[in-house]
C-alpha cells in the first residue's frame, strides 16, 4: 500500500473547494432516468449524455474527480477518445463504483445489502491499471417500523470495511458512503439518530479492517426528514410583556428552504460526534433532494461550521449536478451545449457552497 499517494489523492479530491461528480448510475437507475424523459435506453444514448458531461467546457475548475460506471470506464468520445483520457486532460480523477448493487438481505424484510466483495480485489486491480485513482461503495439502510435491524446495519458496515481495506491494498481511495435513505415518513430527528448509531458503526468497522483514515473519503447524506414525513408546525415561544405566547409560524414540507440552518445544525452536530478529525474529506450524496436545496444546504454548513471542523464538507452528488442538465438534453444533440451550461452551473453553485459564498441570487443568473 502506497500509503503517501492515497493521502495525497484523497486530499486533491476535496482540495481547492471543489467536489465529486457522482456519474455512476448503474445500467437500470441510468435508463430509469432517461426512460422518465423519454430517451431512449441504449448504450449508445448512454454512452453520449456520458460524453456531454466529460466534455463540458471547463468542468475541472469545479469538479475534483468524477465516480464512473463500469460500462462508462470503458467507453470513448464519438471521435474515439477514451473517456479517462478526456477526464485526465480535464485535470479530474477519474473514480470507479464497484459494488454491484443492493440486493435484498435474506431473513431481513425491508432491508438490503450491498454486494460486489467476490472478486473485488482482481476488479480494483483492473480498475487501477486502468487509471482510476478512487472507488466508490454504497451501502443503503433504510428507517421504518424496527428498521435498520441491528444485524442489517452490522453487515452493512462491514461489507463497506472490507471493501475500503481492498481498495487501499490495490492504491485506490475508497468513497465510504452510507447512505440514510430519505424514503418514509420518519421525523428529522429520527434521521439525526439513525444518521449517528450508522456513522459510529461505519468507523468501528473501518478501525477494525485497519482502514487508514486518512487515505478515505465519506460520502454521508445529510440529516433530513423522511420524504412523506407529514408537515410539522413550527411552534415558537415569544414573549411580549408580561406574557408568552406561542406563535405558530407555518406549516414546513422536509424539502423547504426554511430548514436549511436546522439541516447545517442537525448534519454537522451528527458528524462532529461520529467521524475522526484524521478522515480528510466528507462529500455528501444529494439523495433526492432538489437542485438548490442540495447547495443550499451545504452552503450553510461551511457558513456556519467551515472554520472550526477537522474536515472538509465537500459535495458528492449525482441528481443535484446532473438532473437539470438531462431534463434540457432529452436525448438532443442540438441541446447538448444549453445541457452542458445547465451542469456547469451546479457544479459553480455547489463549489460557491464549499466557501460559504453560495446565494440564491446565483440561480437567477
Ligand atoms: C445515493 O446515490 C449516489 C449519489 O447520488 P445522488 O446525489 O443523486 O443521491 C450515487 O453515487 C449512486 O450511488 C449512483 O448514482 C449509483 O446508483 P445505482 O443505484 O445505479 O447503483
Amino acid at each position: 500500500m502506497n500509503t503517501e499517494k492515497l493521502i495525497s489523492t484523497a486530499k486533491a479530491l476535496v482540495a481547492d473547494d471543489k467536489g465529486l461528480l457522482a456519474m455512476d448510475e448503474s445500467n437500470p437507475t441510468c435508463n430509469k432516468r432517461f426512460a422518465k424523459l423519454n430517451i431512449p435506453q441504449t448504450v449508445e444514448a448512454r454512452r453520449a449524455y456520458r460524453e456531454l458531461i466529460v466534455t463540458a467546457p471547463g468542468l475541472g475548475e469545479t469538479i475534483s474527480g468524477a465516480i464512473l460506471f463500469d460500462e462508462t470506464i470503458r467507453q470513448q468520445k464519438k471521435d474515439g477518445t477514451p473517456f479517462l483520457k478526456v477526464l485526465v486532460d480535464a485535470e479530474i480523477i477519474p473514480g470507479i463504483k464497484v459494488d454491484t448493487g443492493a440486493k435484498d438481505l435474506a431473513a431481513h424484510p425491508g432491508e438490503k445489502i450491498t454486494e460486489g466483495l467476490d472478486g473485488l480485489r482482481d476488479r480494483l486491480i483492473e480498475y487501477f491499471q486502468m487509471g482510476a485513482r478512487f472507488a466508490k461503495w454504497r451501502a443503503v439502510i433504510t428507517i421504518g417500523d424496527g428498521l435498520p435491524s441491528r444485524s442489517g446495519l452490522e453487515a452493512n458496515v462491514h461489507a463497506l470495511a472490507r471493501y475500503a481495506t481492498l481498495c487501499q491494498e490495490a492504491g485506490l481511495v475508497p468513497i465510504v458512503e452510507p447512505e440514510v435513505l430519505m424514503d418514509g415518513d420518519h421525523s428529522f430527528e429520527r434521521c439525526l439518530k439513525v444518521t449517528e448509531e450508522v456513522l459510529r458503526n461505519v468507523f468501528i468497522q473501518l478501525n477494525c479492517q485497519r482502514v487508514l483514515l486518512e487515505g478515505m473519503i465519506l460520502k454521508p447524506n445529510m440529516v433530513l426528514p423522511g420524504l412523506t414525513c407529514p408537515p410539522h408546525k413550527e411552534v415558537k415561544e415569544v414573549g411580549v410583556g408580561e406574557q408568552q405566547y406561542q406563535v405558530r409560524l407555518k406549516d414546513r414540507q422536509p424539502d423547504e428552504s426554511s430548514d436549511v440552518d436546522e439541516v447545517a445544525d442537525a448534519t454537522v452536530k451528527c458528524l462532529l460526534r461520529t467521524v475522526p478529525a484524521a478522515v480528510p474529506g466528507i462529500a455528501f450524496l444529494s439523495g433526492g433532494q432538489s437542485a438548490e436545496l442540495a447547495s443550499a444546504r451545504l452552503n450553510a454548513m461551511n457558513v456556519r461550521f467551515k472554520s472550526q471542523l477537522p474536515w472538509a464538507l465537500a459535495f458528492s452528488f449525482a441528481r443535484a449536478i446532473q438532473q437539470p442538465a438531462l431534463e434540457i438534453w432529452r436525448g438532443q444533440e442540438t441541446n447538448v451545449k444549453a445541457a452542458q451550461q445547465a451542469l456547469l452551473h451546479r457544479a459553480r453553485c455547489n463549489r460557491a457552497a464549499r466557501r460559504g459564498e453560495y446565494t440564491s441570487a446565483m440561480e437567477e443568473t
